[in-house]
């Protein structure tokens, strides 16, 4: 039986009755009825009433490569019918991840040349964890075991990935961390910079935060540094320019190991296959996921630089560590072919040299004037724009997050798909908006700000 023998109002009664959603909380959820989304074409997705939605998110910062590509369900169905399972485990492969992993390797970071699957962000970030950590007990330096991440950086939601991450909401349900893990500040200066601090000045303090860390617990207790390069969930918060190399230039000081959670700015986000060459450094482990397939299909691939991949071959004996479904064949056939999209047209140069220049401009002088808009920023095709009662001051609405909660609903009553982080909007959406799709996004969020305005401050 098809979900259209149903009524909207059938399909919220049994999803409420029986369906436990992601951060959600549920009695809310249930009393108003889930929207559902019933199909999706291009930039657009289209609920069950048949409005029409410019998708601002691609899905949740994954489909780059936009809706109904027939390609990624074909490529699929001919794995599913060839071999649809099988793993590798034991001795064995199958082509796809063996094919999958040579392009992989192709368009990483030079330094960067072995991939370990999975099928989420989360799992990848807990082989990361793993895998660092391991690396330092083969080198005979089993002290070297402590992780220093970010405040509200969001690295998944496994028990690892809750750890890492630093949203004090999930900690706080978490009942008991991974130890060893600590955090330092985030690069952001909006919030964060002092009074007439210049953005290179501070991306030296932020970064200078992650020495005192190791310098704090000494750094012959430190295994790794672990970042977002732009932090995506945590409100599209982007580091200024002195920050990365900095980190780097740390991480080889007191030799501690440096992984970039790519999860969301892999894959052609930032206009560079990765933001690693975006910023030009050379970490030693990448995660990545959900672009990977550009959705389609649940994969991760945590791509390990040279240095930890010849200790763990060399030095490793077995790892016990993996997944029923690392490698899965009809994943990664669908993200050969997904790659393969996204190559033959262009769309990571696009992003570079056309998309993400026109979106920083259109949100600048389209946005950025906007009453309630205390600052817009982006790279390649991710953004933010910062919402506030008083532009000079940046004093917020309260309570904190109900501003960007008005301008998110009127936003989707204008056919803008649009999401908030307490109160920052985040735009990331599919890498083949074009200039066109951009006036458009810009034309609704602009009208969704009016009417915010008039609600806000009518109030
Ligand atoms: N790292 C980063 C940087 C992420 O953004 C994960 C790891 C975990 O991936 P999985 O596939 O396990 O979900 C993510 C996921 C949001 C939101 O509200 C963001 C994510 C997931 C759910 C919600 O922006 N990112």
């Amino acid at each position: 039986m098809t979900y259209q023998n149903y009524s909207l109002k059938q399909l919220q009664q049994i999803d409420a009755a029986h369906h436990l959603h992601p951060f959600t909380d549920h009695k809310e959820l249930r009393e108003a009825g889930a929207r559902v989304i019933t199909h999706a074409k291009g930039p657009f997705i289209y609920d069950s009433e048949g409005t029409e939605l410019l998708d601002g998110m691609a899905g949740l910062w994954c489909v780059n490569i936009g809706y109904g590509r027939d390609e990624l369900a074909e490529a699929a169905y001919a794995q599913m019918k060839e071999l649809p399972y099988y793993n590798s485990f034991f001795k064995c492969s199958t082509p796809t991840p063996v094919l999958l992993s040579k392009k992989l390797a192709e368009i990483a970071p030079r330094n960067v040349n072995q991939v370990f699957y999975g099928s989420s962000g989360s799992e990848a970030n807990d082989t990361a964890l793993r895998l660092v950590r391991h690396y330092w007990v083969l080198e005979g330096k089993p002290e070297k075991n402590r992780v220093i991440s970010r405040k509200m950086a969001y690295h998944g939601s496994t028990i690892a990935g809750t750890s890492l991450g630093g949203m004090d909401a999930m900690h706080k349900q978490l009942n008991g961390a991974v130890p060893n893990i600590v955090h330092v500040m985030m690069p952001y200066a909006y919030e964060l910079a002092l009074p007439g601090e210049s953005d290179h000045d501070f991306g030296l303090r932020a970064a200078k935060s992650v020495e005192d860390a190791i310098i704090e617990a000494g750094a012959d207790k430190v295994a790794a540094f672990i970042g977002e390069p732009v932090m995506g969930a945590g409100g599209v918060k982007i580091p200024p320019a002195s920050y990365w190399p900095e980190v780097q230039r740390i991480c080889r000081k007191y030799d501690v190991l440096l992984m970039l959670d790519e999860v969301i700015t892999g894959y052609g986000r930032t206009g560079e296959w990765f933001a690693a060459q975006t910023f030009g450094i050379e970490p030693d482990t990448i995660t990545t996921a959900k672009a990977l397939t550009s959705g389609y299909q649940p994969l991760s691939a945590l791509l390990v630089g040279d240095r930890i991949a010849s200790t763990l071959v060399e030095k490793g004996g077995e790892f016990n560590h993996g997944y029923t479904y690392s490698g899965h064949p009809v994943a990664c056939a669908v993200a050969l072919k997904n790659l393969e999209i996204i190559e033959q047209e262009g769309l990571v140069d696009r992003v570079r040299n056309d998309t993400g220049p026109y979106f920083a401009r259109a949100l600048q002088e389209r946005i950025a004037g906007q009453d309630l808009v205390g600052e817009v920023r982006s790279i390649g095709l991710m953004g933010a724009i910062e919402i506030v009662k008083d532009k000079a001051t940046k004093e917020r609405f309260l309570p904190s997050g109900s501003a960007a909660v008005t301008v998110r609903d009127h936003a989707i009553a204008n056919g803008m798909m649009l999401r908030a982080t307490g109160d920052t909007m985040i735009l990331s959406p599919p890498l083949i908006w074009t200039r066109d799709t951009i006036d458009m996004a810009c034309e609704r969020i602009g009208k969704a700000l009016d009417l915010a305005q008039a609600d806000l401050r009518s109030r």
